[in-house]
């Protein structure tokens, strides 16, 4: 059926017209009586009426446009007659579509319930998280992130842990296989905390910086109703000239006030931490009691949250050996840390950590 040409229209009297598009109409007729499947059905149409190359078009481009002016009206006529017969054998053709058997098992019982789909929400440590960052935003921090498995170098190192230093042993860590061959900074493990970031952030940023990054950490420790071997960190830093302990308790106060409430209050305690010199950890006063003294609180009206200190020159060391602006004679700075879970424990009064991973529906929907 396909590509037989239109031939050529010589005499244009009635009794040739009749003959020509009663020929066509013939091998339409018998090539739509051997239609099969839908596929063919769809190839007669585009053989036939197809707007380019359809048979059709082409009597319409050579007949018509050929023909004397006053057999046209006669061809058009039996044009018209040609179109709609096979437009029939078409229709004819296509049938009166799928079988009822094939519709009603297609068919949709529109008035059963709908899948009832679970409302999504934030994780809340995730939404505690994004919190604890959004207060620094508002200060004009930028938001980083990093890689979880690291070097040596960046986890410790260069935080003024030296190889072999005891300070390594108070975040035992977890380490990546197989590594023995490598020179000691260049080997793999899991951080221990967000810091290599913030290192990696000064080694490609002049001071001055002001930069949160929050992410996932590991420790090598046994999980109980307070610990996790994983867990999630803030941890912010900033450096300009001339920065002060008095920027740092003024930056975290505030940030305890816009975390916690308005009316609470912080003190820093001397602590230790290789990264800071000096180094203090923070307290807020009590947010069950106020103040008072309670269970939650161990009597004492304080809690403590965080940890924080100006930055070691020996850190600012590291970052100067790719960024010279970072010259501790030139530049200071504060930084902190904060635990997530420890955070979110407080705020929605949770009392095991291991709640926060271990994926019960009725704990996580409390948080819809
Ligand atoms: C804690 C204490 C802290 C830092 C983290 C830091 C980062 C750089 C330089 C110096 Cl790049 N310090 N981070 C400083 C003090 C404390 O975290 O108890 N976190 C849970």
């Amino acid at each position: 059926m396909m590509n037989d040409e239109i031939p050529n229209l010589d005499s244009f009297d009635e009794a040739s017209l009749d003959a020509a598009f009663a020929a066509l109409e013939a091998q339409a007729r018998a090539a739509a009586a051997a239609l099969d499947g839908e596929a063919a059905v769809e190839a007669f149409r585009l053989h036939w009426l197809g707007r380019k190359q359809g048979r059709l078009n082409e009597v319409s481009s050579r007949w018509l446009k050929s023909a004397p002016a006053e057999a046209k009206k006669l061809l058009g006529m039996r044009f018209n007659a040609l179109k709609a017969a096979v437009e029939g054998l078409l229709e004819a053709a296509a049938g009166s579509g799928p079988s009822d058997a094939a519709l009603a098992a297609e068919a949709i019982d529109i008035t059963l319930p709908g899948t009832q789909r679970l409302t999504g929400a934030e994780h809340p440590i995730t939404r505690t998280m994004n919190e604890i960052v959004s207060v620094f935003a508002a200060l004009g921090y930028s938001v980083g992130v990093g890689p979880e498995v690291e070097t040596d170098f960046y986890n410790f190192e260069c935080m003024n842990f030296p190889p072999g230093h005891p300070a390594r042993d108070t975040q035992d860590t977890l380490v990546v296989a197989n590594q023995e061959r490598r020179p000691q900074r260049d080997r793999l493990l899991l951080r221990t905390h967000t810091s290599p970031v913030q290192m990696r952030t000064m080694e490609s940023h002049p001071p001055p910086v002001r930069i949160v990054i929050p992410g996932k950490v590991h420790r090598n420790e046994a999980d109980d109703a307070t610990h996790s071997s994983m867990f999630h960190q803030v941890e912010g830093l900033c450096v300009d000239t001339n920065i002060t302990f008095s920027d740092l308790k003024g930056t975290l106060d505030h940030a305890m006030k816009a975390l916690f409430g308005s009316s609470v209050k912080t003190r820093f305690f001397p602590s230790f931490f290789p990264f800071t010199e000096p180094s203090a950890d923070v307290q807020i006063s009590c947010i069950f009691c106020g103040g008072k003294g309670c269970r939650k609180c161990k009597n004492s009206g304080w809690i403590e949250l965080l940890g924080c200190g100006m930055v070691d020159p020996a850190v600012f060391a590291f970052a100067a050996e790719k960024q010279s602006g970072y010259d501790p004679k030139k530049i200071s700075g504060f930084a902190f840390g904060m635990g997530v879970e420890r955070i979110a424990m407080m705020k929605y009064g949770v009392g095991d950590i291991g709640q926060f991973f271990g994926g019960d529906m009725r704990f996580l929907s409390q948080f819809a």
